[in-house]
Formats: structure tokens, C-alpha cells, sequence
């Protein structure tokens, strides 16, 4: 594209965003083509106000675990996944897991757990059911956030029962809502290069309908930065559009960068994102999803300081304190694993915006606007 078409593209994306008005495929790609970040980032924060966004950013005070990094399925993405006969290879039982948070919880308020594992072949379901219990029980005030998409599917396989069988199982348990992980690219061509033994995309979106219609809200993702297209990142975006349209239960969408240490893709040379590319997609996600209320910038994927400017290009909550952070560490990541409150809310605010902590469900717990 020449500067001036890609000027008079912009012009005309400008126009629909200010009428608020539906962008198209067409309009992703061009935008994901732009090399006009400082125009991304304006269009994607003018559409976040005519949605009725404010100056207000959100964080919530998290704890997160990981049970097993056990896993059948050997994504060539994931450096955290284990075969139980592997080095490293871990699953705490739900004793330790559940001491584990308590203990935590004495040190931090934290009102959200977020977990997520490996797809463990070697335990039942009853131990996932156990373990939501279990966590319930002792922390009956925290906001339970846990299992992926894929660890639900995975988990009507070895149980034999549907997914609203299981989640509704889960929810009886006392599991709050679900991650977005396990989304990576919906892209079939994709999802066979990067993650051949993952399910079919199509649960991944049946998990999610069936927990919107019971109530339970939900989380989504997309992986970038590997082996997919533009295009298929502006398919993956119009997907989870049309089940937000579908259902309304996403709470958020938050773009992952990959994290190539440790896993083959190193070994075939594949680089981590630049922060244009990390800037690009918050932005070019706001503009897109214009049925999701939140875009999160990560700051353990990106860094507290380019976290800050994504509050700029369309993002409107940190994610959160996060203790640590397993999965972006093992491939590569060396941001903290641990933010304290007072740091988010002071980079919150040289950012221009008002701190607001939050609980899971975006209740504001308390905001810091003097
Ligand atoms: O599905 C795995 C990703 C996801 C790598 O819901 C990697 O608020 C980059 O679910 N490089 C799991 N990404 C994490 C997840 C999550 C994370 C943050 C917020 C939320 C939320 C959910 O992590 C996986 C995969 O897409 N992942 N390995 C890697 N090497």
C-alpha cells in the first residue's frame, strides 16, 4: 500500500470509528498493514471513548497457580507442558494446592485465583471437581477464574460427559468463570503447524456458548507473533466478534505474544514480538472487537512500561498482580513476576489515567482518582 492510500484508508476507517459504526475484514487488514502506529493508537483510543470508555484503567489483585504442568498434547508453542515422565514434571495434589493459596492469601488480599494447567492425562475429572471444591471451601470470598477452554474439552474426555455437563459440575464447585487461553489461532492451517493435537476449534467456541448460557462468564485470547498471517489474525478477531454477538459473556480480550524460548520454534530461529507489533495488536483488537468491553494490555508479556503506553492504543486494564506467572517465564519472559499495587497505580497514572482495582467481574473495589 503507498502512503497516500494508506492515508485515505485510515481517513475512511476514521470515519465509520467516530459514526461507530462496524469495521470489516477489510478494514482489520488494513489496519493491521499500517506502519502509521501513532494513527493505530489514536483511532483504537478514539473508539474505545465513542464506546463510552473513560479515563478509568482496571487491575485486579490475583494469585496465580498452576496444579499440573503435566500434558498430552505437546503444542510447539508451550514451554511450561511436561510428560509425567519428564524432568520437571509436576501435579500438586489438592492439599498442597489449596495450603498453598491459604497461605498466600494471608500475605495478599488477593479476590481472584487464576489457573490454568496442562491437559493431564493421568488424573479424573473428579479431581478437577475436588479441587474447585476444595478451593471454594477455603477461600469461599475469592473469585475462582480456572481451566482453559481446552481443559474443559479435555475434561468431557475423560469423563464421558458433555460440556454443560462439566461446567455445570464446575460451577456447582464454586468455579467462577474460565480463562481465554487455549484459543491460540483458530486458523485450521495454523492450529496444525502450532498445536496439531489440540482440539478443534469448534469446542473451543462450544466451551465458551455453553458457559455464556449458564451464566458463566468467560475470558478470550488470540497467540501471535509465529507462524500466522494477517489475515488470520483478523479472522480469529471476527470470530470471537460473532460469539460476543452470539452471547455476550466475554469479559475480555487479551492478545498473547509468543514466547519462543524453550521451545522448537527457537530452535528454528523465530524471535519475540517488537513492541510496535505488541502496540499494533492491542489497538487493532479495540478496533475490531467492538462488542468486548475490555482489551488487556499483559504487562508479564509486554513490560509495566509498554503496558502503559497500550493504555494509549486502546487497552483499558493491566491484568493484575499476578504471583507468579509460570507459563511466559518458561519461554522466555523476564518481566517480574509479582507487581505490587502501588507500582500499577503509579504507572497508571504517569499514563494519564485513573487506577480503578477491580474484582473478576469489573465491580470497582476502589479507585485512586486524586
Ligand atoms: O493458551 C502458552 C499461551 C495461554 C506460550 O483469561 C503462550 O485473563 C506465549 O490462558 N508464548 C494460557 N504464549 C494463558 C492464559 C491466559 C493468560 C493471561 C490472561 C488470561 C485471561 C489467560 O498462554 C495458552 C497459550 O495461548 N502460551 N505458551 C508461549 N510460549
Amino acid at each position: 500500500m503507498t502512503v497516500l492510500d494508506s492515508i485515505s484508508t485510515l481517513e475512511s476507517i476514521r470515519a465509520k470509528v467516530e459514526a461507530n459504526e462496524r469495521l470489516d475484514f477489510e478494514d482489520g487488514l488494513a489496519l493491521l498493514e499500517s506502519d502509521d502506529l501513532l494513527a493505530l493508537g489514536d483511532l483504537a483510543d478514539l473508539a474505545r471513548r465513542v464506546r463510552g470508555g473513560t479515563d478509568d484503567v482496571y487491575f485486579v489483585q490475583n494469585l496465580y497457580l498452576n496444579q499440573t504442568n503435566v500434558c498430552r498434547v505437546k503444542c510447539k508453542f508451550c514451554a511450561f507442558a511436561r510428560t509425567q515422565k519428564q524432568d520437571g514434571a509436576y501435579t500438586l495434589s489438592i492439599a498442597e494446592l489449596v495450603d498453598d493459596a491459604v497461605r498466600q492469601r494471608e500475605l495478599t488480599r488477593f479476590t481472584e485465583i487464576h489457573m490454568v494447567n496442562g491437559e493431564n492425562p493421568h488424573v479424573g475429572f473428579e479431581f478437577y471437581v475436588d479441587t474447585v471444591r476444595a478451593l471454594h471451601e477455603a477461600l469461599p470470598d475469592v473469585h475462582l477464574k480456572l481451566y482453559t477452554a481446552s481443559e474443559i474439552h479435555h475434561m468431557t474426555t475423560l469423563a464421558g460427559l458433555t460440556h454443560e455437563e462439566v461446567l455445570r459440575e464446575l460451577r456447582d464447585a464454586g468455579l467462577g468463570s474460565l480463562p481465554g487461553g487455549g484459543a491460540e489461532i483458530f486458523a485450521e492451517r495454523v492450529r496444525g503447524l502450532i498445536a496439531p493435537g489440540k482440539e478443534h476449534p469448534d469446542f473451543w467456541f462450544h466451551t465458551h456458548d455453553t458457559a455464556h448460557r449458564l451464566g458463566i462468564p468467560t475470558h478470550c485470547t488470540m497467540l501471535y507473533g509465529h507462524v500466522e498471517t494477517y489475515e488470520e489474525r483478523v479472522d480469529h478477531l471476527l470470530r470471537l466478534r460473532d460469539q460476543q454477538d452470539r452471547t455476550g459473556g466475554f469479559l475480555a480480550f487479551i492478545p498473547l505474544a509468543f514466547h519462543p524460548e524453550n521451545t522448537v520454534f527457537e530452535r528454528r530461529g523465530w524471535r519475540f514480538t517488537t513492541g510496535v507489533d505488541d502496540l499494533k495488536m492491542i489497538a487493532v483488537s479495540r478496533l475490531l472487537l467492538d462488542n468486548i468491553p475490555n482489551v488487556k494490555a499483559y504487562w508479564i508479556m509486554m513490560g509495566m512500561p509498554l503496558a502503559a503506553v497500550a493504555l494509549h492504543f486502546g487497552a483499558n486494564d493491566v491484568q493484575g498482580t499476578v504471583v507468579r506467572e509460570q507459563i511466559f517465564h518458561a519461554a522466555g519472559a523476564v518481566t517480574e513476576t509479582e507487581q505490587k499495587i502501588g507500582e500499577l497505580v503509579r504507572y497508571v497514572r504517569e499514563a494519564g489515567r485513573v487506577p480503578v482495582q477491580r474484582d473478576t467481574l469489573y465491580n470497582e473495589l476502589r479507585r485512586w482518582d486524586d
